[in-house]
C-alpha cells in the first residue's frame, strides 16, 4: 500500500472511503451508525464527560486519580470499574484493551471470551471492546459513575476508535507515534501515523458535530528511562497531528523517571510547548491538560516497596500540578492485578495527593533550571523533525526516526534507531550518555556529559553502559540511582 503521507486533515473522500474498509474488519463494525451514535454522546451527562471532568480539576486545581484495568467479560469489567471508583474512589476510569485486539485478533479474542465463559475467569488481559461491539460497549459506560477511557496500545486502532467512540467512550488514549515504537516491531511509523490520523479525524467529526472526545497520546513510550526531552517531543508531535484532523481536548503525558525536580520541570516543560507548538501552528481552540504516569519500568517485587514507588509517583504528580495520574498497583511486578490491589494503590495515591494539594513545586528556581534544559531540547527536536518533513510533521516524524533525531530508548521497533542512550546523573535524574544522533547543541551535550562525569567521580567508575544496566534496574531492588555497590 502506498500512503501518501501529509499532515493535513483526511479529506471526506479518503475518510469515507476508508471507513467502509474498517468497518468489516469484525461483525460488529456493521453496528456503527455515526449519527446516532453522536445522539447518544450527546445524551451522557455533563459529569460524565471525560474532558468535562479534567476541566473542573484545572479550576479546582486538582489532581485526579485513575487506574488500569480490564477483564473478558463485560459483567465482570462493569463490576471491576465500580469497585475501582467505590472502593478505590477513581476519578476516571479506564477499560484497558487485551493484547489480541490491540493486534486486531479478533477471532482468538473470541475464543478468550468464549474460554473465560467457560472457566467462569478471564482468559483475557483487558477488555475486548470489538468482539462485544457498541452496545456492550454501552453498558458499560452507562453502567459507572465516572467518565471511561479507552487504553490500549494498538497500532492499526480504527475500528476500536469506531466501536468505543459509539460505545460512548469520552476519553480515547494513543497515538501513531507512541502506540507503535515502544509497542511494535515491524509496523512502519508511515501506516501507523495514516491510521492514527483515522482516529483522530472521526474523533474530529465528533467535535464537528458537539461531542467532545478527550484524547491522550500515550506519554510514557517504552517506560524505561526515557528522557523528558523525548517522550515530551512526541508528545506534542502527537498533540499536533491529532488537532491537524480536529481534534480539541488533549491531554499530554509523561512517565515519572523519579528525580522530583526534573519531573516536576517535565510537566511544566511539556504543558507550555504543547500550548506554544499548538498555537504557532494556528490551533488557538485547543485545550491542553497533563497526566503523570506512576513510574513504568521496572518494580519492587515486595507490595510495602512498591507502595513507595507509588506514592513518590502520586507525590510527584500533586506537586507538578498534573491534571490526572495513571494509578501503578502493588502487583506490578507480578501482571494483572486483583481488584483489590488495584483499589489499595488507587487509595495509596489518593492520600497523598489529597494530602499535598496545596503545595506546589513548580515555581522553584531549580525547576526552572532544569525546565530551561528540557525546552531547548525539546525546540531542538522539534525544528529537526519539522525541518526533515520540510515543513510537515507527519513526514518529519518518519524522517526523524530514521534519522536518529528522535531515538527512543529500549524500543523493540526496527524503525527506531536505539543509539542514543540515557542513563542516571548522580542526583537520579535522566541524562543522556549517548546522544547519537539527537540534534543537539555542544552545550546541550556538555552539560549531559558532565551530570554523568560528576556521577562517576562519585561512584569512582568511568562512565559506562554498565550505569545504563544499572539503572533498568535500581527501582526494583529498592533504590534509584544503580550504584555499584548497591545490592
Ligand atoms: C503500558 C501499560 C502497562 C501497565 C497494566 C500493567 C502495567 C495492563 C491491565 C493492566 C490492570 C489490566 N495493565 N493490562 N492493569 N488490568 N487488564 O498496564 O500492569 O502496569
Amino acid at each position: 500500500m502506498i500512503i501518501d503521507l501529509k499532515n493535513e486533515k483526511l479529506s471526506d473522500d479518503v475518510f469515507y472511503r476508508l471507513q467502509k474498509e474498517v468497518l468489516q474488519q469484525w461483525v460488529t463494525g456493521k453496528d456503527v451508525n455515526f449519527e446516532e451514535a453522536v445522539a447518544y454522546q450527546k445524551a451522557i451527562p455533563a459529569q460524565k464527560r471525560f474532558s468535562a471532568k479534567l476541566d473542573k480539576a484545572v479550576e479546582d486545581k486538582i489532581t485526579l486519580i485513575q487506574p488500569r484495568a480490564g477483564v473478558a467479560l463485560y459483567e465482570e469489567h462493569i463490576e471491576l470499574l465500580k469497585y475501582l471508583e467505590d472502593v478505590g474512589g477513581a476519578d476516571l476510569l479506564p477499560s484497558t484493551i487485551d493484547s489480541y485486539t490491540r493486534h486486531n485478533r479478533y477471532q482468538e479474542a473470541q475464543v478468550g471470551i468464549d474460554d473465560s465463559v467457560k472457566m467462569k475467569r478471564s482468559l483475557l488481559n483487558g477488555f475486548p471492546a470489538v468482539n462485544h461491539g457498541v452496545q456492550v460497549c454501552r453498558k458499560v459506560t452507562s453502567s459507572v459513575k465516572s467518565p471511561v477511557q479507552v487504553r490500549h496500545g494498538t497500532p492499526d486502532a480504527r475500528l476500536l476508535t469506531e466501536i468505543t467512540m459509539a460505545g460512548g467512550f469520552t476519553s480515547y488514549e494513543g497515538g501513531g507515534i507512541s502506540y507503535n515504537i515502544p509497542y511494535a516491531k515491524e509496523h512502519s511509523l508511515e501506516k501507523t501515523i495514516y491510521d492514527w490520523q483515522y482516529c483522530d479525524r472521526l474523533i474530529g467529526l465528533y467535535e464537528e458535530a458537539g461531542v467532545t472526545i478527550n484524547r491522550e497520546p500515550f506519554g510514557p513510550l517504552t517506560g524505561t528511562l526515557v528522557p523528558p526531552c523525548m517522550s515530551n517531543s512526541v508528545a506534542v508531535i502527537e498533540g499536533l497531528l491529532a488537532a491537524a484532523q480536529g481534534c480539541k481536548h488533549l491531554t499530554v503525558g509523561y512517565g515519572q523517571c523519579g528525580n522530583l525536580i526534573q519531573d516536576v520541570a517535565a510537566i511544566k516543560s511539556l504543558k507550555k510547548l504543547t500550548e506554544y507548538y499548538l498555537k504557532e501552528y494556528g490551533f488557538h481552540d485547543v485545550t491542553v491538560t497533563t497526566v503523570l504516569h506512576q513510574w513504568m519500568g521496572g518494580f519492587p517485587q515486595d507490595e510495602s516497596q512498591a507502595f513507595g514507588v507509588i506514592s513518590w509517583g502520586a507525590a510527584t504528580a500533586a506537586l507538578a500540578g498534573a491534571t490526572k495520574v495513571i494509578v501503578k498497583t502493588p502487583h506490578e511486578a507480578m501482571g494483572v492485578p486483583t481488584k483489590e490491589a488495584n483499589a489499595a494503590g488507587l487509595k495509596a495515591t489518593k492520600q497523598v495527593v489529597s494530602m499535598l494539594g496545596d503545595q506546589k513545586l513548580y515555581d522553584l528556581n531549580e525547576v526552572e533550571q532544569e525546565c530551561a534544559i528540557i525546552e531547548e531540547e525539546m525546540h531542538a527536536i522539534l525544528k529537526a523533525t519539522y525541518e526533515a518533513g520540510k515543513g510537515d510533521f507527519a513526514v518529519g516524524t518518519v524522517k526523524a526516526f530514521e534519522a536518529g533525531i528522535i531515538d527512543v530508548p529500549f524500543a523493540p521497533s526496527k524503525f527506531n534507531a536505539g543509539k542514543a542512550l540515557p542513563a542516571r546523573d548522580n542526583n537520579g535524574a535522566v541524562r543522556i550518555l549517548e546522544c547519537a544522533n539527537l540534534p543537539f547543541s555542544q552545550s546541550l551535550k556538555d552539560f549531559h556529559k558532565t551530570k554523568l562525569e560528576q556521577r562517576g567521580q562519585q561512584e569512582k567508575r568511568a562512565v559506562s553502559f554498565q550505569m545504563v544496566i544499572d539503572d533498568i534496574y535500581a527501582i526494583g531492588k529498592g533504590n534509584l540511582v544503580g550504584r555499584p555497590n548497591s545490592k
